[in-house]
């Protein structure tokens, strides 16, 4: 398979493919040596995105890579279903192998790994709608997710998505995030309570599971260290999500103190389900940057 994979698409020092965590399958995009990442076939995971020459990613200690379970870090992939529901909590996309179905260095000269996702028996068994999904990983000095979803059914479909990055911070008590002030949110601390947010940043000092409605399409996460900006498209939602010190002790695959480690950050489309008629393609997008300083 890596040979295969090579074959096709390597570029030597840039478009590599090797068996990594889990002994996934895995790309590894690297720009320069200020900008590389790494993504594996499970879930279409980024696990690893280091910029400024820098990790930007938290990937838990205790992530398990048993192909069974999500992986605890990077950007996981939310899709069809955020939360809990009829399928796997935050849907079947995280836990399923994607298949490389392109890799290049694009004429701007970033570098593209693309995952796909065709309906199948194992798709099937969560939901039977006839679709195929791409995901794009485009690496320079910024980092774009793209998500692709096709109907390839004879009637409409409906589903949720979030790009559920997990960004290493210095120290989440030391971290602010800005752009949601004057949002609604529905409050998962709270039985998804309708709330308001009047601060002008999010700071952490207890659980915080916020899903902010008519999100902005540009959010900044601060902290002592590095500002990181996300800029979304397609994106009427975003989450932030820290769970503070008690619920991350509950949480097998994250270490006691992981919460001072990461923030997420999660543009999708979550409170109202997207509908997709037959036949019809969509798109959604992020990008991520990083600059020195808060
Ligand atoms: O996006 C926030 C959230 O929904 C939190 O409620 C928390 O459950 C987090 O996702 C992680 O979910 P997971 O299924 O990956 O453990």
């Amino acid at each position: 398979m890596i040979e295969a994979l090579t074959l096709k698409f390597g570029i030597p020092g840039k478009i590599e493919f090797k068996r990594g965590h889990g002994d996934f399958v895995t790309a590894v995009l690297r720009v320069d040596n200020e900008n590389s990442l790494e993504a594996v076939v499970f879930g279409a995971q980024i696990l690893s995105w280091r910029s400024g020459g820098q990790e930007r990613l938290f990937l838990s200690n205790r992530s398990i890579f048993d192909g069974k379970k999500a992986i605890r870090g990077g950007i996981p992939l939310v899709f069809p279903q955020f939360g809990s529901g009829e399928m796997p909590s935050h849907g079947f996309a995280r836990i399923v192998s994607w298949e490389i179905i392109q890799a290049c260095q694009n004429s701007d000269g970033s570098l593209s790994v693309i995952f796909g996702l065709a309906a199948n028996d194992e798709t099937k068994k969560y939901w039977k709608a006839d679709f195929e999904a791409e995901l794009e990983c485009r690496l320079a000095d910024t980092l774009v997710t793209t998500l692709r979803v096709k109907n390839k059914g004879d009637s409409s479909i409906e589903f949720q998505n979030a790009f559920h990055t997990y960004f290493l911070v210095s120290d989440s008590a030391q971290t602010a995030v800005e752009g949601l002030r004057d949002r609604p949110f529905l409050d998962n601390t709270n039985n998804r309570a309708q709330g308001f947010e009047e601060r002008p940043t999010i700071t952490f000092s207890s659980e915080t599971d916020r899903i902010y409605q008519q999100a902005p399409e540009t959010i900044r996460i601060v902290d002592p260290e590095q500002t990181i900006t996300i800029e979304s498209v397609g994106c009427k939602d975003a989450v932030v999500w820290n769970p503070w010190n008690a619920r991350c002790a509950q949480i097998g695959d994250l270490e006691p103190e992981d919460f001072r480690r990461y923030v997420c950050v999660e543009p999708g489309n979550i409170c109202e389900k997207l509908s997709l008629a037959s036949g019809d393609g969509w798109e959604c997008s992020q990008t991520i940057s990083y600059s020195f300083g808060s």
